[in-house]
């Protein structure tokens, strides 16, 4: 009798375990998925204090950049070349733009701002 409760609570502990594990799991892969969505932080431009961060982003080819603008003034990103253009991010939004598809480096500013420069690596 004694044995017998014992297997079943030490089944039930197991179970409880597994759950536990499933949970975690669930959870970790929650943010992760989100974040591999978006080819990880790396192909997102974060605007704050006039500053673009990172100053160089690499990207793949025709990959989507996101813009965050975390300042309480209004930017943009615009490439010298005008390959591509968010147009005006109000402070708090965040706007996505495709990635030049031909290699190189492209620069870009901030049409409100001009001395924000950036650069986006294509490779
Ligand atoms: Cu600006």
């Amino acid at each position: 009798m004694m044995k017998r409760n014992l297997v079943k609570s030490s089944a039930f502990l197991v179970t409880g375990i597994l759950l536990l594990g499933t949970a975690a799991l669930s959870v970790a892969t929650g943010p992760s998925v989100g974040a591999s969505g978006t080819t990880s932080t790396s192909n997102t431009i974060i605007i704050s204090n006039f500053i673009f961060k990172p100053m160089t982003l690499k990207v793949a080819p025709g990959a989507t950049i996101k813009v965050e603008n975390k300042d309480s003034a209004v930017h943009s990103v615009d490439a010298n070349g005008g390959q591509f253009n968010t147009g005006n991010i109000f402070p708090g939004k965040t706007k996505s733009f495709k990635a030049p598809k031909k290699p190189g480096k492209y620069h870009y500013f901030c049409a409100v701002h001009t001395f924000m420069l950036g650069t986006i690596v294509v490779k």
